[in-house]
């Protein structure tokens, strides 16, 4: 691999790192929800998106949180890197997500922020994993902080379109449209546990065998 340098920086040797850890996060993940179908009768995955964080957005968080950009403070301070967001169905899929990883024998959840049972003051929702990713390179075997947000289709909807809005404003969003958005969450939660409990109504249909 060529040298990859950025500000002086020479990167390669970490970068190697996260994309290698990307892919076996990926491939982990998707044996994992395979295995789930297989025993559940149902995939609770609706689709699952990854990404590795550009230096820029890196260097913005370091500098947010008042360190200087180093590669060790990258290693040390900025757990997101590697992220992958996977999109289910309902609430309760976002829990046996987790306890599916829990069970990984190649990722081990260091850190969680339920941000379902306790939503963020913007209104966000989602679950966050901060995980170690076991990965095998010539070098050795590196442990790789990487991020899992796990939300339901709701909670993305509303995630991205937020995310949008308040871009549109350079300095903090105006109090009407934080407020608007609030509630928006609200309305988009309420849904979530709506379509959760007809979901859990045509199961017991199912399992009574009315159809
Ligand atoms: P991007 O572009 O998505 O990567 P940490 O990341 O743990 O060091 P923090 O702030 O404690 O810092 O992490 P937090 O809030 O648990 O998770 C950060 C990520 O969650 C964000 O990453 C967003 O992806 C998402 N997030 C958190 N709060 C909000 C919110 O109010 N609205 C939206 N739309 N997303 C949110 P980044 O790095 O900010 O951005």
């Amino acid at each position: 691999m060529n040298s990859l340098v950025y500000n002086n920086l020479d990167l390669s040797e970490v970068m190697i790192q996260y994309i290698s850890a990307l892919k076996v996060l990926e491939t982990e993940l998707e044996i994992l929800s395979d295995e789930f179908e297989l025993t559940h009768k149902y995939n609770p995955v609706e689709h699952i998106k990854t990404r590795i964080k550009t230096f820029d957005s890196i260097a913005f968080k370091l500098e947010r949180k008042g360190y200087e950009v180093t590669i060790n403070n990258i290693i040390n301070h900025v757990y997101d890197v590697v992220g992958v967001r996977i999109v289910c169905s309902f609430v309760n899929d976002i829990y046996s997500l987790v306890e599916v990883i829990e069970k990984s024998h190649n990722i081990e959840i260091v850190e969680r922020k339920d941000y379902i049972k306790n939503p963020k003051k913007s209104g966000y929702s989602s679950y966050h994993l901060i995980v170690l990713v076991k990965v095998g390179l010539s070098s050795g075997v590196k442990y790789v902080k990487a991020e899992i947000q796990i939300r339901t289709m709701g909670m993305d909807f509303w995630a991205s379109l937020e995310h949008k809005i308040k871009y549109k404003f350079p300095n903090d969003i105006p109090v009407e449209v934080s407020n608007e958005l609030i509630s928006s969450a609200d309305d988009v939660r309420k849904l979530d546990y709506k379509m959760a409990s007809l979901n859990k109504k045509v199961e017991d249909y199912q399992e009574k065998g009315s159809f």
